[in-house]
């Protein structure tokens, strides 16, 4: 199934070479996802072209305007609304939203339609989140420009989950974080170098032993660096409440 992304951003440009390029690149020449960068300052009127202005109550800094972004988006909406049953998922890129994870990727993976809103420091007049039933959506705990990366960001996570986006069917399944744990160590030739050498087990050809050294190793390295993973993996394999899906 094909998945269409419009993305309203006032950087259309930030989008060309990144999503050209790789799994993305790919899946675009090969019509499984369609990308349509939508310019916001197109939706303005007046000569400037302006897209933010002042905060209301003060303030340091501007707010994106209701009215471009109210029309870009009704722009994007009148091409999808007419299709098979409408359905789509809108979603603005804030660092107040839901922190992405992959349960949220395997979800966004399902849908036909995505319209991303690409925020920046200035922060989004409220009646948009609320007016457009936008949901907001956070990469994570730190502090970026703007929703562009972000943006592509869900773009990558979500294309690489579609069926025939990746050389082996296998691949995404077996991972890390969708087993929750993290990858082991991998190596090739040569099996010395530089006086640094590739543990023995994986030259000795017993298929068992290797495949429990890589277990061992994923579970020592995600307790070492990531408690977290594990935490969440327990209650999901004694069957309570968990984030995963
Ligand atoms: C939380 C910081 N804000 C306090 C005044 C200001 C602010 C800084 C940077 C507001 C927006 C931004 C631009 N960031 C995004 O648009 C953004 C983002 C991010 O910075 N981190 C993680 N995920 C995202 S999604 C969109």
């Amino acid at each position: 199934m094909a998945v269409r992304f419009d993305i309203i951003t006032i950087f259309p440009g930030m989008f060309s070479s990144a999503m050209g390029e790789s799994i993305v690149g790919r899946a675009v020449k090969s019509g499984l996802a369609e990308i349509n960068c939508v310019d916001l300052r197109d939706f303005t009127e007046d000569r400037y072209r302006s897209i933010d202005d002042r905060p209301y109550g003060g303030g340091p800094g501007m707010v994106f305007k209701p009215e471009p972004v109210f029309d870009a988006v009704e722009s994007v909406l009148s091409e999808v609304e007419p299709l098979a049953d409408g359905r789509v998922r809108k979603i603005i890129l804030t660092p107040q939203g839901r922190r992405l994870d992959q349960p949220l990727m395997r979800e966004l993976a399902q849908e036909e339609r995505i319209v991303m809103l690409c925020g920046h420091y200035e922060g989004f007049d409220e009646r948009i989140i609320e007016g457009l039933d936008f949901e907001e959506v956070s990469i994570g705990d730190y502090v970026l420009s703007g929703g562009e990366l972000p943006a592509m960001v869900l773009v990558d996570g979500i294309v690489r989950l579609l069926p025939g986006a990746l050389g082996h069917p296998e691949s995404s399944s077996r991972e890390s974080f969708e087993n929750g744990v993290l990858d082991y160590p991998q190596y090739t030739r040569p099996p010395e170098y530089r006086g640094l050498k590739v543990p023995d087990v994986l030259l000795s050809g017993n298929h068992a032993e290797i495949e429990q050294w890589r277990r061992q190793q994923s579970l020592e390295r995600t307790r070492e660096r990531r408690g977290d993973l594990l935490e969440n993996k327990e209650l999901q394999e004694t069957g309570q409440e968990h984030d995963k899906t």
